[in-house]
């Protein structure tokens, strides 16, 4: 039965959100107007969650991943109790307020994730699900349930025509997800108009064939209704859940209600007056929380203390009766990593014909996974390429949900998220590989994870036309520039088998945003120096074969595969007697990082020829060899051929490196 006071609280939420756009004078008020009912039942009916402390560890999740409709989240946040004031709400997307335009994870509390990008948050939540049913899995004992709780969401339309949310979706159906459960705000209208022209398939059968559960509430206003379809959800262990709310976008507005004019600009004064009339909202008063309402939001304060109390109880008992699993637990939620968790990483014996560094990288992970158990991914259906399996562990699976190999399909977007909300979730430090050409197809997720800061890994293999036949589809010439664009995003490209294992070491320890290790399908020499060089990684550059003088004649800048073509010519330039040094360079967000003096021992300003090889495009690389610097590198996209004719064939070789640098040296 819906009461009075129910209808003052959705009302209040409505109209705070309504008010808040208009004096911002920017923002979507539609859907706050349209799915506050659907909030307000999960916020005060369900949602397990204690605003005094919003990282307990047991909390249900809740995304909203249409993050469009953020105003509906502070409003929430405000009302049941978190750290966000009424002023900060008056702030809404004013500089340096703790209510940007859309929601930002770390940045306001209560955020569990930055959504915006559409349909993000949707695969954010499948992540989470992951994440929850495999600490489950691990800890839960007989007597004992330490993680047990639901991942909930509220999507839009937008979310659900992203591709990204039908790979999740897909994935999620697969692994019988069962406490995800997921309220659609299905009011038919986009940003263009109406669903009606673009999106049309029956969604129910959509979600059905992906082996989701479905329901249908026919009148978004029905809190009764909607609290039922939840409880219903609830009861569906086997699978995820979605529940298409039938709701209007702007209700209550008499002219804008069911019209995409409401979706993202403020409703203006006069039709604000209007809605507040029509919803019997007192005209002449803003951002109006009527006392009844607002203590009933909070009685949100003692719920969450009194459900965290609970659990810290049922933690207490875990603890006495299981120490050690229970010690493990505190390791993991606190991000630490294990003593001697490196112990086994293995150094490589110098060595002309090498390995591949892709080949270096699984055996360094093998190494790693057996002393850090939340160690946990997989690849996008290319396990055998990306060395990505951990030897000996299952698969993650419905009926073995505590695998820590996932296989996350043909689906590099939705592992892209999925990662996401694994590393969102806490516990777990999780890592993704697919090619490196493949990345352009999670490009969105990894630049949320630099945004979000999150300890995401990262191992994208086949880095260059060095993988040879596949050919120009397969041969990433531009993706290194790219990804070293993005913020907070560490690119790592080691040139053998020890700086691959130094790449993970910094990796697994980089706990302030993702890194990419990027390697090689090739065999690539191991190197005698790399062996004692730990630190020269960790500096994203250093002298890997030093030049005999303070200022040498040539510096060869390199990193990858190219080091070892600089590392020949570097002999042969030698012989024309010109002091040659190496610079080592596989992190160019390492290197930036370093102070200046130590960015100019390794890089002198003042050595005349000054090359940088990279198969790839040059963007980026005369920041380090100065305008006049050369820089050799593959600025077109590659070609269909055995790997030697192509390095041959696209000028990376030694001789090419001789060619050049003798140019800056006319009389030698
Ligand atoms: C990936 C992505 N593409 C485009 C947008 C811009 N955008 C914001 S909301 C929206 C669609 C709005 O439709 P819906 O999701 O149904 O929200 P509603 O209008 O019902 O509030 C679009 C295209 C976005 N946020 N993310
Ligand atoms: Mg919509």
């Amino acid at each position: 039965m819906t009461t009075k006071l129910d209808e003052l609280c959705v009302n209040t939420l409505r109209m705070l959100s309504v008010d808040c756009i208009e004096k911002a004078k920017s923002g979507h008020p539609g859907m706050p107007m349209g799915a506050s009912p659907m909030a307000y039942v999960l916020w005060t009916r369900f949602l397990r969650h204690n605003p005094v402390n919003p990282e307990w560890p047991d909390r249900d999740r809740f995304i909203l991943s249409a993050g469009h409709a953020s105003m509906l989240l502070y409003s929430l946040l405000h009302l049941t109790g978190y750290d966000l004031s009424l002023e900060d709400l008056k702030n809404f997307r004013q500089w340096d307020s703790k209510t940007p335009g859309h929601p930002e994870y770390s940045h306001t509390p209560g955020v569990e994730t930055t959504s915006g990008p559409l349909g993000q948050g949707f695969a954010n939540g499948v992540g989470m699900a992951i994440a929850e049913s495999f600490l489950a899995s691990h800890f839960n004992q007989p007597g004992h349930n330490i993680v047990d709780h639901y991942i909930y969401s509220i999507v839009s339309d937008g979310d659900l025509m992203e591709g990204v949310s039908h790979e999740a979706a897909s994935l999620a159906g697969h692994l019988r997800l069962g406490h995800i459960i997921y309220l659609y705000d299905d009011n038919h209208i986009s940003i263009e108009g109406s669903t009606d022209i673009t999106y049309t398939e029956n969604r129910n059968a959509r979600f059905e064939a992906y082996g989701w559960h479905v329901q249908e509430v026919e009148d978004g206003n029905d809190l009764d209704a909607i609290e039922n379809a939840i409880l219903t959800a609830q009861n569906e262990k086997e699978k995820p859940s979605i529940i298409a709310v039938h709701t209007h976008i702007g209700y209550g507005s008499p002219n804008k209600q069911d019209a995409s004019s409401a979706h993202g600009e403020p409703l203006g004064p006069e039709e604000t007056r209007l809605t507040k009339e029509r919803l019997g909202w007192p005209v002449e008063k803003h951002f109006f929380i009527p006392d009844e309402a607002l203590e009933h939001f909070r009685k949100a304060i003692e719920k969450g203390k009194e459900a965290e109390k609970q659990w810290q109880e049922r933690f207490r008992a875990f603890e006495d009766a299981q120490p050690e699993l229970a010690a493990e637990w505190k390791q993991w939620i606190n991000r630490e990593l294990p003593d001697n968790w490196d112990i086994e990483i293995p150094t490589f014996a110098a060595d002309p014909k090498g390995i591949a560094t892709r080949v270096a990288s699984g055996k360094v992970l093998n190494s790693i996974a057996k002393h850090v158990s939340n160690l946990i991914g997989g690849s996008a259906d290319l396990s055998p390429s990306n060395k990505t399996v951990i030897n000996g562990e299952p698969d993650f699976q419905a009926e073995s949900c505590n695998g820590r190999n996932i296989r996350f399909g043909v689906r590099e977007h939705g592992m892209g998220s999925i990662l996401n909300g694994i590393a969102l979730y806490g516990g777990l430090i999780p890592y993704g590989g697919t090619f490196l050409i493949f990345s352009e197809y999670m490009r969105p997720p990894i630049r949320l994870a630099a945004f979000m800061g999150l300890h995401v890994i990262y191992i994208f293999t086949h880095d260059s036309i060095g993988l040879g036949e596949d050919g120009p589809t397969h041969q990433p010439v531009e993706q290194l520039a790219s990804l070293r664009s993005i913020p907070n995003l560490t690119v790592i490209r080691p040139c053998d088998a020890n700086e691959t294992a130094n790449a993970w070491r910094l990796a697994m320890a980089s706990q302030e945003g993702p890194v990419a290790l990027i390697l090689t399908r090739q065999a690539l020499p191991v190197l005698e120096q790399t062996s004692t060089q730990k630190e020269g990684l960790s500096r994203g550059a250093y002298i890997l074969k030093d030049a005999g003088a303070r200022i040498p004649d040539v510096n060869l800048i390199a990193c990858g595969s190219e080091i070892h073509i600089a590392l020949d010519a570097a002999k042969k330039i030698e012989e024309k007697g010109l002091k040659v040094q190496v610079t080592s360079m596989p992190s160019w967000e390492l290197f930036e990082k370093q102070p200046e003096e130590y960015r100019r021992h390794v890089i002198p300003l003042e050595v005349k020829a000054k090359i940088a090889i990279e198969a790839g495009v040059a963007q980026g690389w005369h920041r380090y060899t100065g305008s006049d610097g050369v820089v050799i590198s593959i600025d077109r996209f590659g070609a269909s051929a055995p790997a030697k004719v192509l390095f041959e064939k696209f000028g990376i070789t030694a001789e090419k490196v001789v060619e050049k640098t003798l140019s800056f040296f006319p009389d030698t």
